[in-house]
């Protein structure tokens, strides 16, 4: 079918002008007074991560390919809790722009969403299909499970990203990602933000792990998840209380190992080498599970059959 195929709905190659407008049209829709904190940029951010953290080197299944998440099978997975409001903050760009697919979609507007707020310039390629709805497309969906659970340490991190391809220091880079947005209690369970200005990339997340490292008390909430929280006391003029921060489990063990927290110290002390390692690990996370040949071109078996090159 068409969809499965995927190619017959795209511009062989969509020309730098095209993408530009799409681009504007992302970066044009990230303020958003409804929504929290303004903006829709960290859910962006998100809903690519999570669309490229299921690969599986070894069987080079999952990846940025094929917007599972359009399925039950992959968008109703609890660790994808929240991220419909992603995917459909993106749903006018994609009739604006019928030709770009949802992988692609996706991926890019997570890099012009990390952008917007601030943050380096993440390179990006196109060429990723859609999932159809034919058995064979729907066995490519990842299983459940592959995404890292936030109540757990060191060794599940290694053997989540290690899995991916990802190597120590790459993990702590891509955790800096935590600069933005904030947990919800109805999607993970956790709840709260990491830093003060969740919409403003910075490596201000490091340097709240280590500043605050004697003040980060655990705490149960109220439907027994654990998680880490500094609250600060300071005096308000007004009557509200200021938001505490958190930290997941996961990111405090990034201080609590050794040689993870070497990559804590380096990239809260130097913000431009946080930035140079962030982008380079953040295209690698978009491109993992897609095949290219030497042009850049994907090159996957739905390709293949049909003698397709995009
Ligand atoms: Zn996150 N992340 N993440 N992350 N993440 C949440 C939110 C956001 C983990 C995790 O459990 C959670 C990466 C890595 C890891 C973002 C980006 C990236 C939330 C809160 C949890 C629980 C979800 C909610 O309740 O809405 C764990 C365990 C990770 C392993 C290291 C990587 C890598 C990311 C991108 C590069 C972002 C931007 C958010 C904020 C989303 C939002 O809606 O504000």
């Amino acid at each position: 079918t068409e969809a499965s195929a995927g190619a017959g709905a795209k511009p062989s190659q969509p020309s730098s002008s095209q993408l530009d407008a799409v681009r504007a049209s992302i970066r044009d829709l990230i303020r958003q007074p409804d929504y929290d904190d303004g903006s829709a940029g960290p859910v962006l951010v998100r809903l690519a991560w999570h669309s490229a953290g299921t690969f599986d080197a070894a069987s080079g299944t999952g990846g940025s390919n094929g917007a599972g998440m359009r399925y039950e099978a992959e968008g109703g997975d609890p660790a994808n809790a929240g991220l419909q409001h992603a995917r459909a903050f993106l749903e006018p760009i994609k009739s604006a722009y019928p030709w770009i697919t949802y992988a692609d979609l996706w991926t890019l507007a997570g890099t012009v969403a990390i952008e917007a707020m601030g943050g380096p310039q993440i390179p990006w390629q196109g060429g990723r299909t859609d999932f159809g709805t034919t058995e064979a497309d729907q066995a490519k969906i990842p299983p459940r499970g592959r995404l890292p659970d936030g109540a757990q340490g060191a060794a599940h991190l290694r053997a989540i990203f290690g899995r991916m391809g990802f190597n120590d220091q790459e993990i702590v880079a891509l955790s800096g990602a935590h600069n933005l947005g904030r947990c919800h209690i109805d999607r993970s369970g956790f709840e709260g933000k990491w830093v003060n200005n969740p919409t403003r990339f910075s490596n201000q997340y490091f340097r709240l792990l280590l500043a605050n490292e004697k003040e980060w008390k655990r705490k149960t909430l109220g439907n027994g998840v654990e998680q880490f929280v500094y609250e600060e006391e300071v005096e308000d003029a007004s009557d509200e209380p200021e938001e505490g921060l958190m930290m997941l489990p996961t990111d405090m063990c990034l201080i609590s190992d050794p040689v993870f927290r070497t990559w804590v110290e380096t990239y809260a002390a130097d913000k431009d080498r946080f930035f140079v390692d962030f982008s380079a690990v953040f295209a690698k996370l978009l491109e993992l599970g897609i095949r290219r040949d030497a042009q850049g071109n994907v090159v996957n078996e739905a390709n293949v059959q049909s003698g397709y090159r995009s």
